[in-house]
């Protein structure tokens, strides 16, 4: 892969994210109480080598040193996510003080850095006391939403650059309730498609009470993981037909009610043998249908699709259907005859393929059914089997060409949707710090500092020196 070099505007922002339980540790300090994550995690067989999120990179108490990383990198924003059991221990009620005085303390330690405070209200740390209320499948967690991302505003305020509801609702509806991935670990299609239809009601309560208390003014996002899915054989009908249904049911779940007021007919046509949809009320579309000002849009790999005829997902040669992608794993779910073939590599260590070309689809593509939607690249990078070695100074040192070569690629491919007319305000690299990749636990490190799981050292790994070359300089090198 050779790019030619790019150059980007002053304006161009340009990020790295964390999410809070992937980095904070300190599980039971200052109030807090157990997430969906917590349980999750304690609960042997579901998450890899047993790891669990109690100590993580330990932010919670490094955060002034990882800010300094921030301000070293000269990033112009970081986006960062809140831990609602820290707001709300339970998830409702009033607001606890020290947990909130923790974000206020890193907002404040951001802007003395000259660096934007982007904020997630929700990245899957969900609190314990309301899944076992119904979670995402239940209405009520939808409103007790609001009432948080209203806390939060009122405690947060103007000092915050960006207020992003939701990151990845594909991932709490389906991996959370579907495939049973990720916590909760329920698995069960109907109540997957209730959870994200309370996810996007969840979006129009919380951005609304943003705006009410903040004004109309305040900068409102979402982050979705959009999925780009090729048919298989592009010639075959019924494989373009997968597409369209996986678009449907990945990618228009979400945008249909936050961005257009309505779920798209095919969706509900698709999953008639699932769901009546029944919990979708009167004036709820409407209610999702908050005015947004940026799409978050988190990118890493793509997906090929093929209809498999007359075969259900169990009888389906072992190794088939199983795709991350996939949500249709759990039960009942026999109406969705859609095989995963295997995509070319190369290969991230997670086991994604790289394909840069995705990059550029969904941005243009975006851009086209949202044309006056500022775009925002909310997260992109990759997992790889770090060497460490011993540097000159004695200090560990990784020398991680694969992901430089990774982040070219795509960042290459940001460049050239926007020549080509996409309105990408920003890209934010994932992750700043190697953290506990939900699952996989502390065994896939996606960071561009690396972080020692003994002492808690921080490294920057070659990767991060490029990355404050290319935000320096406004310059993609040509490689
Ligand atoms: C995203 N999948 O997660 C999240 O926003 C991050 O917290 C995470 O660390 C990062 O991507 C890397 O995984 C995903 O299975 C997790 O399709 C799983 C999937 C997609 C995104």
């Amino acid at each position: 892969m050779t790019t030619p070099g790019r150059s980007f505007p002053a304006d161009f922002v340009w990020g790295s994210a964390t999410a809070s339980y992937q980095i904070e540790g300190a599980a039971t300090e200052d109030g807090r109480t157990p997430s969906i994550w917590d349980t999750f995690s304690h609960t042997p067989g579901n998450v890899l080598n047993g790891d669990t999120g109690d100590v993580a990179d330990d932010h919670y108490h490094r955060w002034s040193e990882d800010l300094d990383h921030i301000a070293r990198m000269g990033l112009d924003a970081y986006r960062f996510s809140i831990a609602w059991p820290r707001i709300q221990p339970g998830g409702s009620g009033p607001v606890n003080q020290k947990g909130l005085d923790f974000y206020s303390r890193l907002v404040d330690g951001l802007l003395d850095r000259g660096v934007k405070p982007v904020v997630t209200l929700y990245h899957w740390d969900l609190p314990q006391e309301l899944e076992d209320a119904g979670g995402w499948p239940a209405r009520d967690t939808a409103l007790r939403f609001g009432e948080y991302a209203e806390h939060v505003a009122r405690g947060l305020g103007d000092r915050v650059s960006t207020w992003t509801t939701l990151n990845e609702p594909w991932c709490s509806a389906y991996l959370g309730y579907a495939s049973g991935a990720h916590a909760p670990g329920r698995r069960n299609g109907a109540d997957a498609l209730a959870a994200a239809h309370h996810l996007n009601l969840a979006h129009g309560l919380a951005g609304r009470a943003i705006k009410s208390v903040l004004g109309e003014n305040t900068p409102l996002s979402v982050t979705l993981n959009l999925h780009v899915t090729r048919p298989a054989d592009p010639d075959s009908a019924a494989d373009r037909d997968a597409v369209r249904q996986l678009d449907a049911v990945g990618n228009r779940v979400f945008l249909g009610p936050m961005l257009d007021g309505a779920y798209p007919a095919d969706l509900l046509e698709d999953t008639r043998t699932i769901t009546d949809w029944s919990f979708v009320q009167d004036g709820d579309e409407a209610t999702c249908h908050v005015p947004l000002d940026v799409l978050g849009i988190n990118y890493y790999s793509t997906a090929k699709a093929r209809r498999w005829d007359g075969i259900s997902p169990r009888e389906q040669p072992k190794g088939h259907g199983d795709s991350p992608f996939s949500p249709w794993v759990g039960d009942d779910v026999e109406g969705q005859l859609i095989d995963y073939p295997p995509v070319p590599g190369p290969y991230t260590a997670m086991g994604w393929n790289i394909d840069p070309s995705g990059m550029y689809d969904l941005l243009t593509d975006m851009s086209r059914r949202y044309p006056d939607l500022p775009l925002m690249v909310t997260e992109n990078g990759a997992a790889f089997d770090d060497a460490v070695s011993t540097g000159p100074d004695g200090r560990p040192a990784v020398h991680d060409d694969d992901r430089i070569a990774y982040l070219t690629g795509h960042i290459d491919a940001v460049a050239r949707a926007r020549e080509d007319g996409a309105d990408v305000r920003g890209y934010f690299l994932w992750s700043l710090l190697d953290n506990f990749e939900w699952s996989f636990g502390y065994d896939r490190r996606f960071g561009i500092i690396r972080v020692d799981y003994d002492t808690l050292e921080r490294t920057w790994k070659d990767s991060a020196h490029w990355y404050a070359e290319l935000i320096r300089t406004r310059q993609l090198p040509a490689s």
